[in-house]
């Protein structure tokens, strides 16, 4: 029998005892407010109708609730709210089980944690992923989680952000049951009856205080915390609001008053400047696979097998991403020597994975089993997928492409992982088919960085840029496409910095000093220190150095970075990085060499300089249409070299900044910017109409 509930995103039916409330929001089932109306209205009448003993709330589509409609923060709020629907579920006369598939996170899980019972099918994930959108799970998350899981396991979980797997949950008490995969509905049903038939109680999360008792008698329990993660949270607001949250769970004397904490620390994090960054990132990733001229009809080949070309560093780590997602992969290399060093760098990652329990030893095994290798380019022949990824050498790289031209089977896409070289250059060679060829460039450790920047050639055809978007996304990388220039979007930006970062060494600031400022902003490091550790000499050789840069003068010191334990900076055993009085000489001799003299160059002069040249360089890459959207040059500056995603990315961060105070600044700065340097037209005429790039 069904049931008219009202306006609303959901339906309820009754079957025997039992009302279901099914909810139907597509894509996602995000808590807008026809969700939120749909709970409310559906509740109600589900009280109100006697036939109806127990309620199970299901989802319909991919997921359980996903959370609160994340386009809704920052707007006025529209009534209901979620708190009503919430109250209506746990203060309400009769038993509520969610059923939940999919992933229930955020919002979606804090309604879950309202219900008396909560049933999960095996595929279920659950989470309050709300940290990494620069929130706090504002709907009683923060208080109901620790009062099942511990306050220990509370932090934990909300300051990571983690999906948490249905048997996890169902161990730590934060999901009743399991039931069969395909079986929620009638599995939810049947535990509804057996609710009824064993006469359960109205079980509510915020009346169990037992966990919250026991904290307090830690009472170094979140000064701990703290300190332990301090690394991990520096420059974030909203782990620390998550820590205080949890902290009024424990020490507030009722459920209301540690909400009410809760309440206020979610609403200061929601309208403040990192949480709106965050929240466009997320957004900005999900943009970011969609191409105009590329759409779900767009034909991409099935990428069964993947060939690579190296097993070196970047190789192996590229193999593995592959293998993680049960991709065969058949890695080449010219020799044996090399297959078998660099299979066994990947075997070692993954002993190293297990042991830190991340996968278990017979997934190391099975993983294992997935790479294949060979010293013969022939073996790529029935490979759907070729990725090159040998030393950046345009000849070296134009005769593989030749051979693949020759080797591989019709259809196949032939990637190179080139971080600058001329992708159109390197298709002239796969003569028969240079619209196969596309660039896949992979970020080191390529087993770990997010980024993928998929490389789109004169000639590359859309199914090759479709399937490069789309194994991206399946081997959990968020891809960006960019078109053809030196060094793509980010190498590019990059460049950018460099310049002004050695520059500014030669006018009198010191490498640590620019490291340090750059660091203070966010970034995991500065790029001095990013040199030391990529290495000094790559591209470098004894006989060609010219001596004329600091770089050069180092490596002929034999100062190669921290591999061998000086580069910029002295590096003890340890790795530890000091300034080097030996980096301080060259740099003085350099300067007396060239009749420089140091100036004092202040914090903010290096911060402006770096990052403004950068927003320059990518107004300029945007203007080009290398980039299709400023939101791609973000993704790629916060996935791939570690922009604070708090500050949002190199074209949120000039907008938040002003492009009219950026380009006064350049303006000014222009003595020392060097000749090469000049503005940007699209800055200096959004800058003029007071414009912007990414609102
Ligand atoms: C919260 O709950 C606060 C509360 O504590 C307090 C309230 C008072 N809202 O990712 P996909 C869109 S904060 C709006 O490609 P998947 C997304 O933009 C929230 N839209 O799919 C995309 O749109 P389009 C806590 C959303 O299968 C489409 O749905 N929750 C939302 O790879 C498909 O998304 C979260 O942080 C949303 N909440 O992954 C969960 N979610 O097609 C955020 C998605 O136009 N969401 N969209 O590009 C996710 O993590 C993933 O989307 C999910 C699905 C795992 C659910």
């Amino acid at each position: 029998m069904k049931i008219d509930i009202g306006p609303g995103a959901a339906t309820l039916v009754v079957e025997g005892d039992i009302g279901i409330l099914s909810v139907n929001h597509p894509p996602v089932n995000a808590l807008s407010q026809v969700t939120r109306q749909g709970l409310l209205n559906g509740m109600r009448a589900a009280h109100a109708e006697p036939a109806i003993k127990a309620i199970v709330l299901i989802c319909e589509g991919r997921t359980f609730l996903a959370g609160a409609d994340i386009t809704e923060f920052g707007k006025p709020p529209q009534p209901p709210s979620l708190y009503e629907a919430q109250d209506v579920i746990e203060m309400g006369p009769k038993p509520v089980i969610a059923a939940i598939h999919g992933t229930s996170l955020g919002g979606g899980f804090e309604v879950a944690l309202c219900c008396h019972y909560r049933v999960a099918v095996p595929s279920a994930k659950c989470g309050l992923p709300e940290v990494h959108l620069g929130l706090l799970p504002g709907a009683g998350g923060t208080q109901r989680l620790p009062r099942i899981v511990g306050a220990s396991k509370a932090l934990e979980m909300v300051t990571a952000g983690n999906h948490v797997r249905a048997d996890e949950c169902l161990t730590m008490g934060l999901v009743d049951a399991i039931v069969p995969e395909g079986s929620l509905r009638a599995g939810a049903i049947a535990f509804a009856q057996q609710v009824l038939d064993e006469g359960r109680p109205l079980r509510k999360v915020r009346d169990a205080d037992e966990k919250l008792l026991a904290a307090r008698a830690q009472p170094s329990l979140f000064a701990d915390f703290r300190q332990a993660n301090a690394r991990r949270f520096r420059g974030f607001l909203a782990p620390e609001y998550n820590i205080r949250c949890i902290e009024a769970a424990v020490h507030s004397a009722s459920f209301d008053a540690g909400k009410a904490v809760e309440r206020s620390l979610f609403l200061e994090l929601v309208v403040g400047e990192q949480s709106k960054a965050q929240r466009y990132a997320f957004f900005a990733e999900r943009q970011a696979g969609k191409i105009p001229d590329i759409d779900a009809d767009t034909p991409s080949v099935k990428v069964a097998r993947v060939g690579i070309i190296g097993a070196g560093t970047m190789g192996g780590g590229i193999a593995m991403n592959f293998a993680n997602v049960g991709i065969p992969v058949t890695l080449v290399e010219t020799a044996q020597s090399a297959l078998d060093k660099g299979l066994a760098v990947v075997r070692r990652n993954y002993e190293g994975s297990a042991k830190r329990g991340r996968i278990s030893l017979p997934q190391v095994e099975q993983r294992m089993a997935l790479l294949s290798g060979s010293t013969e380019m022939q073996a790529l022949a029935d490979c759907d997928l070729v990725i090159e990824a040998v030393f950046e050498n345009m000849a070296l790289k134009k005769d593989i492409f030749g051979q693949l031209d020759r080797i591989c089977k019709p259809g196949a896409v032939l990637a190179t992982n080139t971080s600058a070289l001329n992708v159109n250059e390197i298709a002239s060679a796969a003569v028969s088919r240079p619209e196969a060829v596309v660039g896949m460039h992979f970020f080191s450790p390529a087993n770990v960085m997010k980024l993928l920047e998929v490389v789109r050639g004169e000639l590359t055809a859309k199914t090759a840029v479709a399937t490069a978007m789309q194994i991206g996304r399946k081997i959990g990388k968020v891809a960006a496409l960019s078109g053809v220039c030196p060094g793509f979007i980010g190498n590019r930006i990059l460049a950018a910095r460099s310049r002004q970062a050695q520059a500014m060494v030669l006018e009198g600031a010191m490498p640590w000093d620019i490291d340090r400022v750059l660091y203070d902003f966010g970034m995991p490091m500065g790029p001095f220190a990013m040199s030391d550790l990529a290495g000094l000499d790559i591209g470098w050789s004894r006989e060609s150095s010219t001596g004329a840069t600091i770089r050069e003068r180092l490596c002929e010191q034999d100062r190669r970075g921290q591999k061998t334990g000086a580069g910029y900076y002295d590096y003890d055993a340890a790795r530890n990085a000091t300034p080097s009085d030996v980096t301080r000489g060259i740099i003085a001799a350099l300067m007396a060499e060239q009749g420089k003299r140091a100036r004092p160059i202040d914090d903010r002069e290096i911060l402006e300089r770096c990052t403004y040249a950068m927003v320059n360089e990518a107004a300029k890459i945007l203007d080009e249409g290398i980039a299709l959207r400023a939101s791609d040059i973000d993704v790629v500056w916060v996935n791939g070299y570690g922009w604070p995603v708090y500050r949002g990315g190199p074209m949120w961060y000039a907008d938040s900044v002003g492009l009219g105070v950026i380009v006064r600044r350049l303006q000014a700065l222009a003595p020392q910017l060097g000749p090469d340097f000049s503005l940007s037209p699209l800055l200096l005429r959004l800058a003029a109409e007071g414009g912007s790039f990414t609102g």
